[in-house]
């Protein structure tokens, strides 16, 4: 297969707005939704600091910033070119450059897309900074010391309490540091939480050809999406100094917490329950498990019966129509969203997208076959060498034994996994899964 490597590299058309945003982890997701709903809008140039890959800087450095987000809509691909990326950072290896970029004091908003296990300190930080809360601490120690207030810190990972998450995590880091610096960001910093939706799949060799062969150019930055996209954001920035991000589409709210529990247990952990249970069944991607009758029956049930009813909805959010819909985007044949790349760090996805909803269920004393046998499923993905974890060495090693896989206390909260309704759903989902094997086991709950 051509990848167009004969072909001229994509170039800049316009200059970048000013740099007002920097941006941390600049993977697929950021450059399918973050930077798109920035670049619309309008006014705000943003750096990309990634922290130790230069990958990023590899693809999008030669290209000055620029690359094209594909959008994978009904009638094909639409390409679009976006352009507000002014730079790449490797912070690993250009710890000066990040810093000052992130000390400026034009700068008044850090994004991080760094995935769930990014947000696990490092101990490393404590000498000089590596994980995102280290490189955070570090800025904001140097605006604080040249008297230049606090940039918002705007986490856009699928965790549960993202702000409070990378709040607690940086001040943590600071507060081991200097107590004043952590008083210091406690009361003049702001990290809102935000609820981030937009499906990724990672580009292949073929699809690259592909946009080569439509545009005429070589672009090894870009990246390509769904045509849905959905923001959001609790309105709380220091000095209210933000994008206008509503002009894109995004929802500027005073609570995002229901927003983002409907999507992470709804949507990631339909997706987790199909990246086990589908590969398991010899489906290769979404729209493949989706699309067999016996999965979406499965989801039906798992929506309507355990899932939904876990939920507090956002006002005026019927949870029914939003699963519908999920149904019908994951379905959409346009997107080969691979199950492995969804099966991925496990240990970091599975609390909040199937273990909340469990321990909500059954603490209202209901019966949670479906999330069992999700969470089942991904007991099994641990003893094939798909594997991909932070903690893998943890995970192969207890893989095979059930009852060993639950004394994981990072996984599974021990507070949960010692009550016996837990023990018991979980233990005969095993089981049967054993037994049936996965088809026939997601058959057997599968809805009409
Ligand atoms: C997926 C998410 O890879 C995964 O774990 O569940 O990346 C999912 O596609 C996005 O959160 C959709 O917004």
């Amino acid at each position: 297969m051509p990848t167009g490597s004969d072909l001229p590299r994509l170039m800049r058309r316009h200059p970048a707005p000013p740099v007002r945003m920097v941006h941390l982890g600049p993977g697929a997701f950021f450059r399918s939704f973050v930077a798109p709903m920035t670049e619309e809008a309008g006014g705000w140039g943003i750096m990309a600091v990634a922290l130790a890959s230069g990958r990023a800087r590899e693809e999008l450095g030669p290209q000055g910033g620029v690359y094209t987000a594909v959008e994978l809509g009904p009638e094909g691909p639409v390409d679009r070119l976006v352009e507000v990326v002014a730079g790449v950072l490797v912070a690993a290896e250009e710890p000066g450059a990040v810093l000052a970029a992130m000390a400026d004091p034009g700068v008044r908003v850090v994004t991080l897309t760094v995935t769930e296990k990014g947000y696990r300190p490092d101990p490393g930080d404590m000498d000089s900074p590596r994980s995102a809360a280290g490189w955070i601490v570090a800025a904001l120690a140097r605006r604080r010391a040249t008297g230049v207030a606090p940039f918002t810190v705007l986490s856009c990972d699928n965790l549960a309490g993202n702000g409070h998450v990378i709040r607690d995590a940086v001040l943590g880091l600071a507060r081991a540091r200097d107590a004043g610096l952590a008083d210091w960001i406690a009361a003049e910093g702001a990290f809102p939480c935000s609820m981030v939706d937009r499906i990724t799949p990672a580009m292949t060799e073929a699809d690259r050809a592909a946009l080569a062969e439509r545009t005429g150019v070589r672009d090894a930055g870009a990246v390509q999406h769904e045509p849905f996209a959905q923001w959001v954001i609790e309105d709380r920035f220091v000095g209210g100094a933000r994008p206008a991000w509503e002009t894109a589409g995004a929802q500027m709210v005073g609570d995002v917490a229901p927003f983002e529990a409907m999507k992470l247990r709804c949507l990631n952990g339909a997706h987790s329950a199909l990246a086990y249970l589908g590969w398991l069944a010899g489906h290769g991607t979404v729209a493949e498990a989706a699309g067999d009758p016996v999965f979406a029956g499965y989801l039906r049930r798992l929506w309507a019966a355990e899932v939904g009813p876990s939920l507090t909805p956002p006002a005026g959010v019927s949870v029914p129509e939003y699963c519908d819909a999920l149904l019908e985007r994951f379905r959409n044949p346009a997107i080969r969203h691979q199950l492995r790349q969804i099966a991925t760090d496990g240990s970091q996805k599975l609390p909040p997208r199937l273990l909340a909803p469990i321990r909500k269920r059954l603490a209202a004393g209901r019966p949670v076959p479906c999330l069992s046998l999700a969470v089942a499923g991904w007991m099994a993905h641990l003893s094939t060498d798909l594997l991909q974890d932070p903690m893998a060495d943890r995970l192969r090693a207890v893989a095979g034994d059930p009852e060993a896989i639950l004394r994981v206390a990072e996984v599974f909260d021990p507070a949960l996994a010692g009550t016996p309704a837990f023990r018991t759903t979980i233990l005969d989902a095993v089981d049967t899964l054993t037994r049936d094997g996965a088809r026939a086991a997601v058959a057997r709950l599968a809805q009409e």
